[in-house]
């Protein structure tokens, strides 16, 4: 493999899959929200601004970074990093099941189907541990969701994830899973390492003028979604991780912490999903 993962490259097609799937949300904002909402974030840049002094040296240098953050279609990443779990938290507050967490920038819906039982699509002799993680799909009432689907997405050990950095097989790492008729599901796959988003482009130019840290722990992505109940939009973390702590994204939560067993040549897990039915 000769071609090399950059900033830019994972962000335009960041980009492109946000257009394709969540472009259109724009058309149902009223009027009135887009005016109390535009006008309540542009007041919160005066008020910083004031409050710190802002020089004209540092608002052309903001200028500047927000040019290169389009030119290197990092919006996608630059709002999931620092926005989306404020927006998670406030869509979610409602709900008795599961906690979720960010979707974050690299989710492809259609991977392939395995069923029930199966594992994820990898290349031959994929690089990690061997993960069998086994649960259940239930409602909030305690009953079974036969049917549901489990999306699993995740990055490599060298924390690349399909279709966003070059010469990974198309579905590497990626498949959705169907719960037998009692619920349950078993996925094989293996344990992602931890994560550093692209230092390369505007939003690690970001970090390294802030002194700050690109890493994210170790996740597992999900999305579990059942007729009748809303999607479950979640991720999964590996105890032990230094970065469960002092997460980039800030999309850590207890609740969300896996506490996976030795077993064989890799290691075994249990956890399920709570479903909150979609409110009258
Ligand atoms: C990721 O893998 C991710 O999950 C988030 C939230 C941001 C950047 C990369
Ligand atoms: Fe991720």
């Amino acid at each position: 493999m000769t071609q090399t993962a950059t900033a830019a490259a994972s962000g335009e097609s960041a980009t492109q899959r946000f257009r394709a799937d969540k472009a259109g949300a724009a058309a149902t904002t009223s009027k009135e929200r887009v005016d109390l909402l535009a006008r309540s974030v542009i007041e919160a840049v005066h008020a910083a601004i004031r409050t710190h002094k802002v020089t004209y040296d540092e608002y052309n240098a903001l200028k500047a970074w927000l040019i290169s953050v389009g030119e290197n279609g990092e919006w996608p990443l630059f709002l999931d990093v620092w926005v989306e779990h404020v927006v998670e938290e406030v869509a979610t507050e409602h709900r008795k099941g599961n906690k979720g967490t960010i979707e974050g920038p690299y989710y492809v819906p259609g991977s392939p189907d395995q069923g029930a039982k199966g594992t994820v699509p990898m290349r031959e002799g994929e690089t990690g541990t061997p993960l069998v993680w086994t649960g259940k799909v239930t409602s909030t009432d305690g009953s079974a969701l036969p049917g549901a689907k489990v999306e699993v997405w995740h990055a490599d050990a060298d924390g690349f994830y399909s279709q966003f950095a070059p010469g990974l097989p198309e579905w590497n790492l990626r498949a959705t899973f169907t719960t037998d008729d009692d619920g349950s599901f078993e996925i094989t796959t293996i344990k992602p390492a931890p994560y550093q988003i692209p230092t390369d482009g505007a939003c690690g130019r970001l970090i390294a003028a802030a002194g700050w840290h690109a890493w994210r722990p170790a996740h597992i992505h999900v999305k579990v979604s059942a007729p009748g109940h809303e999607l479950l939009t979640a991720q999964l973390y590996f105890p032990g991780d230094q970065h469960n702590e002092d997460d980039i994204a800030s999309a850590v939560k207890p609740e969300l912490l896996l506490d996976p067993r030795p077993a064989g040549r890799g290691e075994t897990v249990e956890y399920g999903f709570v479903l909150d039915p979609v409110r009258a």
